[in-house]
């Protein structure tokens, strides 16, 4: 193969969040979150794990800056951790800011740029006791948050992305119930995506209002994790529904307002007759909103993974068909994360990565194609991509081809997007190092840096060094 070169001034990074790697959840004042309360439900973590101690970052930053250094990293994309900052959701705690202040001191001085995310999806639990984020008041308390962090912070920090993957926080935390807090309310998902746009929207406003302007180098943004929707059987109507369903509550949902200003049609009428709180949805998006959601944003955060492909539900399928890969490994029973459900995710004979995703490194560059030609995206950062392996460390090594391979076959994807004129200027792999991850606790292995939970030993896998050497060299060969 050739060598293939990225854009000059490509941003080469990789990414964490707060509350998979920091533990001391305890420490300095921070307020518990609504994933402390959530790992303590019976039967919602696989293998009961917590992130009580989690990577243990909070006392050993110094020491993984460090080791970003080594690996020549040009960026870290971290999460200011809501609770730590305002345990209560509202009282300022400065001893939990001065973690985030010495962390991008410590970046800076490494050469490190920081890419700061807001909310990473731990909900001071003091919030969620009001009603979290089907309250419309979150929104607001989300910007005394977030202009806290920014007056603190805006002196040394560029880049600020309001949120990480808002569909899991609305649909998984308030739908499915995968995800803390837990709720299966239905159309609480959407309520409460809504609510996540608001806060985006208003923090927009103010970040601008006060000078946050690309030509004083200040940009802003939000990070999705949009999918590709393909129909498994696309000559059959129900599925074909079923893909347009996905696309409407995954994609949609959020690329509609942001970059068009409007929820679609078909999403409205697909939670016809939805009622929260006793009233139609709807009412919960007032005058203006929709304005605010939809600045000028100056760039997106793309998250992938894998494609979906999804198959109405068949009563004449035989048992088993139609299983739906991810759902089988849910830690507990769940509801669907798309309002009204009804369909599923059928394998397709691709290969895998070692816990089931399914690997279609095209369909990343479908995906970047579509959102230029659909949405006339702003400039597109890949803030996370990344393969779970189950790592084996022998006589001190871990040799992750998959992992490697995996992040190089979407690396040429994002190149194959760029030469189809697609702008992207930047990749994170997901993750820096092994962390929690969510429900499925340390199971699953996505970091590039070992770390060995018993005595917090970090460990570059091959597959960190290979990144080093594509992100010095600029290019895959
Ligand atoms: O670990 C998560 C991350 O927090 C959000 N995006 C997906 C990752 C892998 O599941």
């Amino acid at each position: 193969m050739t060598t293939r070169e990225f854009p000059p001034d490509f941003l080469w990074g990789a990414a964490a969040a707060s509350y998979q790697i920091e533990g001391a959840v305890d420490a300095d004042g921070r307020g518990p979150s609504i994933w402390d309360t959530f790992v303590r439900v019976p039967g919602a973590i696989l293998n009961g794990d917590d992130a009580d101690v989690a990577c243990e970052h909070y006392e050993r930053m110094p020491q993984d800056v460090a080791l970003m250094e080594r690996l020549g990293l040009g960026s870290y994309r971290f999460s200011t951790a809501w609770p730590r900052v305002c345990p209560d959701g509202k009282r300022v705690n400065p001893a939990g800011l001065d973690f985030y202040s010495r962390l991008t001191d410590e970046l800076l001085a490494a050469g490190i740029t920081p890419f700061l995310t807001l909310y990473h999806w731990d909900l001071p639990q003091a919030l969620e006791d009001e009603g979290g984020w089907t309250n419309r008041d979150t929104a607001h308390r989300f910007l005394d948050y977030a202009m806290v962090v920014h007056d603190a912070l805006g002196d040394r920090v560029d880049s600020w992305t309001t949120h990480n993957e808002p569909w899991c926080s609305a649909f998984m935390g308030y739908t499915s119930g995968g995800h803390a807090p837990g709720r299966q309310e239905g159309v609480a998902g959407v309520v409460a995506a809504h609510h996540l746009l608001l806060g985006h929207g208003l923090f927009v406003e103010e970040f601008r209002r006060r000078g946050g302007t690309p030509d004083r180098g200040k940009s802003v943004g939000i990070t999705l994790n949009p999918t590709v929707a393909d129909p498994f059987d696309p000559t059959r109507e129900a599925d074909v529904d079923a893909a347009r369903r996905l696309d409407g509550f995954h994609n949609r949902v959020f690329l509609d307002p942001l970059l068009r200003g409007a929820y679609a049609d078909d999403l409205a009428r697909d939670t016809e007759g939805m009622l929260f709180d006793g009233r139609p949805w709807q009412d919960v998006v007032h005058d203006g909103d929709l304005a605010l959601i939809s600045q000028p944003l100056d760039f997106l955060g793309v998250n992938f993974y894998h494609g979906d492909v999804p198959a109405a539900l068949r009563y004449d399928a035989a048992p088993g068909e139609l299983l739906g890969s991810r759902i089988e490994h849910s830690p507990r029973p769940r509801e669907s994360p798309y309002p009204g459900g009804g369909f599923v995710f059928p394998r397709t004979g691709r290969p895998t990565t070692d816990r089931d995703w399914e690997i279609d490194p095209d369909a990343f560059r479908r995906l970047l194609v579509r959102l230029r030609d659909d949405y006339d995206a702003p400039p597109i950062y890949i803030t996370e991509n990344g393969a779970m392996a189950d790592d084996v460390v022998e006589d001190g090594a871990i040799h992750d081809v998959g992992r490697q391979h995996y992040i190089e076959q979407h690396l040429h994807a994002v190149l194959d997007a760029i030469d189809e004129g697609v702008d992207v200027r930047g990749y994170f792999v997901w993750s820096l190092m092994d962390n929690f991850e969510w429900s499925y606790g340390y199971a699953h292995r996505f970091g590039i840096v070992h770390v060995d939970y018993d005595t917090q030993v970090r460990t570059p896998k091959d597959s960190a060094l290979w990144f080093a050497e594509v992100a010095a060299r600029n290019a895959l060969q």
